[in-house]
């Protein structure tokens, strides 16, 4: 999508930037906290909290790019835990060496911390909406990053792989549910407080977060080949992803956020 490719230039360029003002002074604490955006990913995140906005209302995109940061932040945090050697102790990531493999494990929590901290703080320090909007998308971006959906997720695959969950399609759909949709959840829900549409554009877009959200695992797997792969086959797989895709489909909402999902479905196949 050449719009995503667009926004992702300029993204990172501010994503950049504004880690280098929040850090000015702190020269080693920030080339550790900057490294992964300048390795960095595909943005979907970022990408599908603007679509959203644009899509409920074209005027108000440019207000969204600090939320779009914090998402971003949030994302990159949990990776950097996930990656450490008590977790899943991988080596690359994004084709390049992971965080701690690059300065050191403790120096990739800290960043960790950092990331997650400071993505809070650009939040609460938007102006332009009603203070109540702000602080519902505080409670909301705290409870989806921690007990409601990712660290709980996390809990949960950390017990999966020590054999305490049992290794079973529900456990995985649960894990992976948990894991990865509360982030794209997020980013559909933060435009949802922020920019208030009709009920019935609501209703739509959280279920298309749902299911955006559960699409993106999926074909994440079958991608990677593991998670829900190592209990079905890749075609029982696909038919998942298929089923996904057309009840988004049948949401019937912009061609933008329809793309995003053809994007998403069609990693798998
Ligand atoms: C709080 C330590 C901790 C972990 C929370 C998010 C998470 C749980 C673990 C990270 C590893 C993982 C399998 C996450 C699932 C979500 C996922 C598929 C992440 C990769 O997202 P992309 O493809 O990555 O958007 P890029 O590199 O493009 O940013």
């Amino acid at each position: 999508m050449h719009q995503w490719q667009e926004f992702n230039q300029s993204f990172k360029k501010y994503c950049i930037e504004t880690l280098k003002n929040k850090l000015s002074g702190l020269d080693k604490i920030y080339e550790i906290c900057v490294y992964p955006f300048e390795v960095s990913g595909k943005f979907f995140r970022p990408f599908l909290l603007y679509k959203t906005a644009e899509f409920i209302d074209s005027n108000k995109t440019e207000s969204m790019l600090p939320f779009c940061l914090a998402l971003e932040l949030i994302h990159n945090y949990s990776l950097i835990h996930d990656d450490l050697p008590c977790m899943d102790n991988a080596d690359f990531r994004r084709g390049f060496p992971t965080v701690h493999k690059k300065f050191g494990e403790a120096e990739a929590v800290l960043a960790g911390d950092m990331l997650l901290t400071l993505a809070f703080e650009i939040i609460s320090s938007c102006s332009g909406f009603q203070p109540e909007k702000i602080v519902k998308v505080i409670k909301k971006v705290s409870q989806y990053s921690s007990y409601r959906y990712l660290i709980t997720g996390q809990y949960l695959d950390l017990w999966f792989q020590k054999g305490i969950v049992q290794k079973n399609l529900e456990n995985i759909k649960l894990i992976n549910f948990y894991k990865t949709s509360g982030l794209i959840m997020l980013a559909v829900e933060i435009p949802i407080i922020l920019l208030d549409p009709l009920y019935s554009i609501k209703f739509k877009l959280v279920k298309y977060g749902y299911w955006l959200g559960i699409l993106f695992q999926v074909t994440d797997d079958i991608l990677d080949n593991d998670g829900i792969v190592e209990i079905v086959s890749i075609e029982e797989a696909r038919d998942i992803a298929s089923k996904i895709y057309n009840k988004i489909r049948s949401l019937e909402l912009s061609q933008d956020l329809l793309e995003i999902a053809n994007f998403v479905y069609s990693r798998g196949f």
